[in-house]
């Protein structure tokens, strides 16, 4: 054997750079399940599934194709539950010439390789299923074009084509976010979605992890990913077809029990590698040439991906380590132990962290604006809900995890992914959702036992971080309003927050981050 290519559960794309050049004859493919990785934070059951059984599949088809792939099973008695321990064993079982590895999705896998102490030579490899290199990104960063994410997007746009015309953006216009903030019409009922049935694979799988991580937060089943190339190509089609015209005017709707709405559900398989972000956004683009989706749809969901994916993935790697330990607004909260339960009165917050515990996935607009929007004014500690957005959903990683939660929620970096905080108060999501008809708090009233905790909290929020966020120009108009509230006010904002961020039973450690569902839940 000469090299050996060792590829990661999120590496799963068959023109991965470290598998470009594999010499059938001679190479060995390594995939490894380690216990190391499901534990490192305590993923939700049906994200360990996913990758498992993804990883099983894709070992088959490289395997079809005539290549010789070595697979250690997690339940393997030998196993050391480690990528460094697993490598080491093959390394000593084959005597390689070298190893060949495409970089890693997180910094601290980086580390470990780069800590990587063999007796054959290394390759580590750029990871090119990006729109914008590594070394692109750092090189854009130097003209200034990185600052925000809608000068990076524009340029992306050139560079790619994607959307353009000789002229200048399809459309005739870059942005076609005004025209997708439109809350659901009474009665509207999104389109069914497309769920696949596990096969004897996942259902392996499943047992798998119901065994070793049953204890781990979430439902394991009804499990409907698809875990294969061809299913996620056929999940891309389904978005295209059915959802995608919707996409744009509904981009940031929000609707009890309705946790799918118009939204693609790929990130899951963008990020393993079953899907490029290129083949997405042509088929959406498609999409628009054939008249079959309009362009503010297609527009923004191409800004989502081209744009801000891309986005904070330079974010990460410019940033890192660093970037992870700002903590710009002093938040040092413990995480409420709602985030594990789902026990609160709150329905917005019940309804968000209902989905996620039943589908390892939320919305972008629950995330940002509901559990997200909450963790930013109750002042949470960011690496604690930093955590635990990297455990409960099926996409997370910390590359694009970090910088959403970190940066985009949390402010922690002092502005460096958006311009102010997404700080909302109750009237932003009974405008966007029907969540506050069900609710035991009323989004109208400002203090008192029923009044929405986001209503007070918001203005807490600003009184409590004044010397640190009244200086940016963007929250000008807010503190305008702040500076003529009378004193009393303030006061019984003050009151009511304190009273009730102190009632919320805080989650420890030691404590088993495991949301039972609750009667009336919906499959
Ligand atoms: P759609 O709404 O259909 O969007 C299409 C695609 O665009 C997504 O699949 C995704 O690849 C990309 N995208 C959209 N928004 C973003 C964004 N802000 N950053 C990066 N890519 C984006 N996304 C992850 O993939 N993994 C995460 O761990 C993750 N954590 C998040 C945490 C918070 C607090 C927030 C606010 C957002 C997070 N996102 C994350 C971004 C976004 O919420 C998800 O990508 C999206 O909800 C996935 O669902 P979808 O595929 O239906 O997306
Ligand atoms: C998320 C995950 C899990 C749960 N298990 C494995 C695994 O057993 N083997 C593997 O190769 N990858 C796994 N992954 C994905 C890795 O965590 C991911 O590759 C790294 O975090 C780098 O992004
Ligand atoms: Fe959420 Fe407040 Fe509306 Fe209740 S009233 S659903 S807490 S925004």
């Amino acid at each position: 054997m000469t090299r050996l290519r060792f590829v990661l559960g999120d590496q799963l794309t068959r023109g991965l750079s470290s598998l470009a050049d594999i010499d059938p004859a001679h190479d060995m493919v390594l995939m490894v399940e380690v216990a190391a990785e499901a534990r490192y934070v305590p993923h939700h059951k049906q994200k360990i599934a996913f990758v498992l059984s993804t990883m099983r599949h894709f070992a088959e088809t490289l395997r079809a194709e005539g290549l010789n792939v070595e697979y250690v099973k997690l339940d393997d008695p030998d196993n050391t539950h480690s990528f460094t321990g697993e490598l080491a064993r093959a390394v000593a079982r084959h005597a390689p010439t070298s190893v060949v590895v495409t970089e890693p999705g997180e910094w601290r896998v980086l580390q470990m390789m780069q800590d990587w102490d063999l007796i054959c030579r290394t390759d580590i490899r750029p990871d090119d299923r990006f729109f914008c290199s590594r070394a692109e990104f750092t090189a854009l960063a130097k003209t200034g074009k990185t600052s925000r994410m809608e000068f990076f997007y524009r340029e992306m746009r050139r560079r790619t084509g994607l959307l353009m015309r000789a002229d200048g953006p399809e459309g005739g216009q870059w942005n076609f976010d005004p025209e997708n903030r439109k809350s659901l019409p009474r009665g509207h009922q999104p389109p069914p979605r497309r769920r696949f049935e596990p096969d004897a694979i996942t259902s392996e799988v499943l047992a798998l992890v119901a065994g070793r991580f049953g204890h781990h937060f979430g439902d394991l089943t009804p499990f409907g990913w698809a875990v294969t190339r061809e299913d996620a190509l056929e999940a891309l089609d389904h978005f295209i077809t059915d959802c995608l015209p919707g996409f744009g005017d509904y981009q940031d709707a929000m609707k009890a029990g309705e946790n799918f709405l118009y939204h693609s559900l790929i990130s899951p398989y963008l990020n393993v590698g079953l899907l490029t972000a290129r083949e997405v956004c042509e088929r959406a683009e498609a999409a628009y040439r054939t008249g079959e989706a309009p362009i503010n749809a297609v527009e923004g969901f191409i800004r989502q991906i081209l744009g801000w994916r891309e986005f904070v993935r330079g974010i990460y790697w410019t940033g890192m380590p660093g970037y992870a330990q700002t903590n710009h607004l002093n938040a040092a909260r413990d995480l409420p132990a709602l985030y594990w339960t789902g026990e609160t009165q709150m329905h917005c917050m019940a309804d968000c962290i209902g989905t996620t515990r039943r589908h390892a996935y939320a919305h972008h607009i629950q995330r940002l604006m509901v559990t997200g929007n909450f963790a930013l004014l109750a002042g949470v500690s960011p690496p604690q809900i930093e955590e635990w957005y990297l455990a409960v959903y099926a996409d997370a990683y910390e590359w694009v995890e970090l910088p959403n939660v970190h940066g985009m929620v949390m402010h922690a970096d002092g502005g460096r992914m958006g311009s102010k905080p997404y700080a909302a108060s109750g009237a932003y999501i009974n405008r966007m959702s029907d969540y506050c008809k069900g609710c035991s708090y009323d989004p109208k009233i400002k203090l008192g036992p029923r009044a929405c905790p986001f209503n007070y909290l918001y203005w807490n929020f600003l009184i409590e971080n004044e010397a640190v966020l009244s200086p940016n120009p963007r929250m000008a108009m807010p503190y305008k309003t702040l500076s003529k509230m009378p004193e009393e006010q303030r006061g019984g904002i003050t009151r009511s927050s304190q009273a009730f961020l102190a009632s919320l039973p805080v989650w420890t450690k030691t404590e088993t981050p495991v949301a039972e569902p609750k009667p009336g839940d919906r499959p």
